[in-house]
């Protein structure tokens, strides 16, 4: 105490502003000499592993990493206030593309580079004054984290789940590498990095197989995750029920597969598409249609994914000459190659049927292809000419024209279809993802050095666990040519093979960092325990993740992958949950004052160390909470930062000076406080449970409003010290410093960080009532209970809703008129 009122001179400014710079420095030294924000295994009370995703050392701290990260931390300090032992820790994303082209464009090695930023903006996230353990942190360039990730895809190789396969990949010509599907962007697919559109290169990859998780990675159950990211993921895995047919080839032996999700519309084909890469193409091409099929595929496969796909792109294609038979009509169809078809999808073979698919009827169109109705609306008649089509039906309906299928209601009765088609050894049911396994290499220096070693007797060989890391060297070119730098080290790649110690080479590839980041949650346990990956008592008593914060911009990449992960890992025995993360929020994006993306080239970018300078880290925190809903953003306004940091000082006014002497106070007075401390509390805690920051903050500012008006009638009473105690103890998670220092200068014990959050009163916070009479015709008739401050109208509305009111109104009509005599009797007159 005492030497929290030594402080007071010091905390005082001038212009009746506290001095956040002092209060906030000499809070951050003495919780970190306290460990106050260390979290120990401690079963006795429930845990609360609350994570923020964690950023890449990019430089600087921006305002961005605030505005995700202090409300995630207010939301753990609440949670820890509630009674949680909360776990809230930080670290770093340290390999990958960011650092590395930051590092050339500055020529500086990115390991330097990477570490200088680590230092800097750990000072950084510490001027936040969150609640981070930073005995948890963790790093993923360091040995002992790679390591590890070394040792999972050592696991993953073991297990099956990681290949290696010579595969046309998406390859970025600036940044000189692959890039994982997700990481290609637009029409143009661009990459994501630099905005170079990428160009596809034939090289031996490293996948994993994320597609046999497809399935199980729709099942959302028992998670707590929004809507939208739900939805994001399920369109990205993609799931398509229906069927694959085998249409035998007229000539030489093979099939052609074809994946359809309308197997009732097989006696509607009327000619059947091959992707251009489709191996059979050349097989299926005659003598006479070689060279204009040669040409149309050496064109067609220059051509992106997305630019084939786009829907409103003419449809080209040629005929290979070849035929196949419709295994359900006998019918011959003939072998087209065309680009619409994708060879990424399904089997990269389609069945035409062009009075049902927009696509095969544009195709059609062009080409002057039969076009065959098979399924009718319901209700209109099969054998009665139809008008020509003047587009596909892709509606529900009847099979007509099939065969004994004739009559088969679709798509209900889809199943009978499968089954007819199955029974005559022509097809079966499938399902089909979008999802594609996930491109693991890297042609990149900066990343952990895939752990495969290549022995001309054993193959691939996985390296032993006893010798991991393969670190990663130092004296290596690492700007880009094009080729992996470690490729381009003298000896680096020359080993001996594990098996029989003959002489064996490294794989020159690093991983994608989004390997990092699939489990850097488990690493955080106990980033420097060396038996294992993670200590199995915290393991046990901390995992799963209960909280997950981060951008929705990460719905679709990290947070399938690290999904994809503990599933694998649950398979191989090493976890015993099948989600890391239970719970996720995604805050929005925070724009420039201009409301466009902030980037600094644009000059709109918003530094957060000038904020925290001027009005300190608490009025920056509170700001950001405050001035947008957190899971929409906004654009960045300057001038209400003022306004916060006025509150925060109005608060201190009412809270720093010394405590009031005891006095008696009316009533009313100590019911009002009371009143509104109660419904404060409500307030701020559904507020907290709901993650809507912006509005627990306003009921913080109207509490302080009110209690700057009940000043000079309550100041003194048990109700004043239990407001005043309350405001304190609310601001807590939000602004930690200044918070602390009103506590210990209230005479507060301990840190108000580790105080029980205030328990709600519903009776006290009750609106206080009156009773209101009803009469009709001059005659009481009803007594109800309103509030004291009710207006004239919602008296009126009450009054007319009650029953005998509401029952005489029924019999006799509209009242003729209406009598209030505020505050105490409605009279409703009748005629
Ligand atoms: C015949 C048919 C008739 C089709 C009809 C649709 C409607 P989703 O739903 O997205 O899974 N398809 C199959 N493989 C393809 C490939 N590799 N490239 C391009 N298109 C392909 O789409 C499935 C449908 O897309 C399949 O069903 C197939 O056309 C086409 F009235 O088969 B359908």
């Amino acid at each position: 105490m005492a030497e929290a009122r030594q402080a007071g001179a010091e905390g005082a400014a001038e212009g009746g502003r506290y001095d956040h710079a002092a209060i906030e420095a000499r809070w951050q030294a003495r919780w970190e000499a306290d460990g106050l924000y260390h979290a120990t295994v401690d079963p006795s009370r429930p845990k609360l592993y609350a994570l923020t995703m964690l950023p890449y050392p990019s430089g600087d701290l921006h305002i961005g990493h605030w505005y995700a990260m202090t409300p995630s931390d207010a939301r753990a300090r609440y949670m820890r206030m509630r009674g949680y032992n909360v776990l809230f820790p930080m670290g770093f994303d340290a390999f990958g593309l960011p650092a590395e082209n930051a590092a050339i464009k500055r020529s500086v090695h990115p390991r330097e580079w990477t570490y200088r930023n680590v230092e800097r903006m750990r000072g950084q996230l510490r001027s936040m004054g969150a609640m981070f353990d930073w005995r948890r942190e963790a790093v993923s360039s360091d040995a002992e984290f790679y390591r590890f990730t070394q040792y999972f895809f050592v696991r993953l190789f073991q297990a099956g789940l990681a290949y290696k396969k010579h595969a046309p990949v998406d390859w970025c010509p600036s940044c000189n590498t692959t890039l994982a599907r997700e990481q290609v962007w637009g029409d143009d697919r661009h990459c994501e990095r630099c905005e170079t559109p990428v160009v596809k290169k034939n090289l031996d990859q490293w996948f994993f197989r994320t597609t046999q998780y497809a399935k199980e990675l729709l099942d959302f159950s028992g998670l707590d995750w929004p809507e939208r990211v739900r939805t994001l993921q399920t369109n990205w895995i993609g799931r398509s029920a229906g069927a694959e047919v085998a249409f035998a080839r007229e000539t030489g032996a093979g099939e052609v597969r074809v994946f359809t999700t309308r197997p009732d519309t097989l006696w509607g084909v009327t000619f059947v598409v091959l992707a251009p890469e489709h191996p059979l193409v050349s097989e299926l091409t005659s003598a006479e249609r070689r060279a204009e099929v040669d040409a149309y595929v050496q064109q067609a496969t220059r051509q992106t994914d997305i630019q084939r796909e786009a829907a409103d792109r003419e449809k080209t294609g040629v005929f290979t000459g070849g035929y196949v038979r419709n295994p359900a009509s006998g019918e011959r169809v003939p072998v087209w190659v065309a680009d619409y078809a994708l060879m990424t999808y399904g089997t990269g073979a389609v069945m035409g049927v062009p009075g049902h698919d927009a696509r095969d009827f544009a195709f059609a169109r062009r080409y002057g292809l039969a076009i065959r109705e098979v399924i009718v609306p319901e209700g209109e008649d099969a054998a009665a000419p139809r008008a020509q089509l003047e587009a596909a039906y892709s509606g529900a309906g009847v099979m007509t024209d099939s065969g004994e299928l004739s009559g088969t209601r679709v798509p209900d009765d889809m199943p009978r279809v499968i089954a007819w088609l199955e029974a005559r050894g022509a097809g079966r049911g499938v399902v089909t993802y979008r999802l594609r396994d996930w491109l693991i290499s890297r042609q990149r220096f900066w990343g952990a050095p895939i752990p495969i070693v290549t022995c001309p007797e054993h193959g691939q060989v996985a390296v032993p666990e006893d010798q991991l890391p393969v670190l990663l060297p130092d004296d290596v070119e690492w700007r880009p040519t094009g080729e992996s730098p470690l490729k381009l080290h003298p000896t680096w790649s020359r080993t001996t093979c594990p098996t029989c110690g003959g002489p064996a080479t490294r794989d020159t590839d690093t991983m994608d960092t989004f390997m990092c980041s699939s489990w850097y949650q488990y690493r955080y346990l106990s980033p420097s325990y060396a038996d294992g990956p993670w200590d199995p008592a915290e393991f046990a008593y901390w995992m799963p993740v209960d909280c997950y914060t981060g951008g929705i911009e990460h719905a679709t990449m990290h947070l399938i992958y690290t999904r994809f992960f503990t599933k694998a890992l649950r398979d191989m025995g090493l976890v015993p949950h099948s989600e890391p993360m239970l719970m996720l929020r995604n805050q929005g994006v925070i724009l420039g004052e201009d409301a466009e993306k902030m980037s600094k080239s644009r000059g709109n970018v918003v530094a957060p160390d000038a904020l925290v300078g001027r009005y300190g880290a608490d009025a920056v925190r509170a700001y950001l909470m405050f001035f947008a809903r957190w899971e929409l953003g906004g654009p960045w306004s300057g001038r209400g930062i003022e306004g916060t940091s006025r509150w925060l000082n109005r608060v201190w006014a009412l809270a720093a000076g010394p405590l009031p002497a005891a006095r008696q106070v009316a009533t009313a007075t100590t019911a009002a406080l009371r009143r509104v401390t109660h419904q404060t509390i409500k307030r701020v805690s559904d507020d907290f449970e709901a993650f809507q920051f912006n509005t627990l903050v306003a009921a913080l500012m109207e509490f302080t409003n009110a209690l700057g008006r009940l000043r000079a009638d309550g100041e003194g009473s048990a109700a004043w010290d239990e407001a005043l105690t309350t405001l304190v103890k609310l601001l807590a998670p939000i602004a930690p410093h200044v918070s602390e220092e009103l506590w210990q200068r209230r005479g507060g014990q301990g840190s108000i960080h580790t105080q029980a959050w205030p328990v709600y009163d519903a009776a006290a916070a009750l609106e206080e009532q009156l009773t209101l009479v009803v009469q009709i015709n001059g005659k009481v008739r009803e007594r109800l209970s309103v509030p004291v401050d009710v207006d004239e109208a919602s008296a009126r509305e009450r009054a007319l809703a009650c029953d005998a009111v509401a029952r005489r109104v029924a019999e006799v009509g509209a009242p003729k008129q209406i009598v209030y005599v505020p505050g105490r009797l409605v009279n409703v007159v009748f005629a």
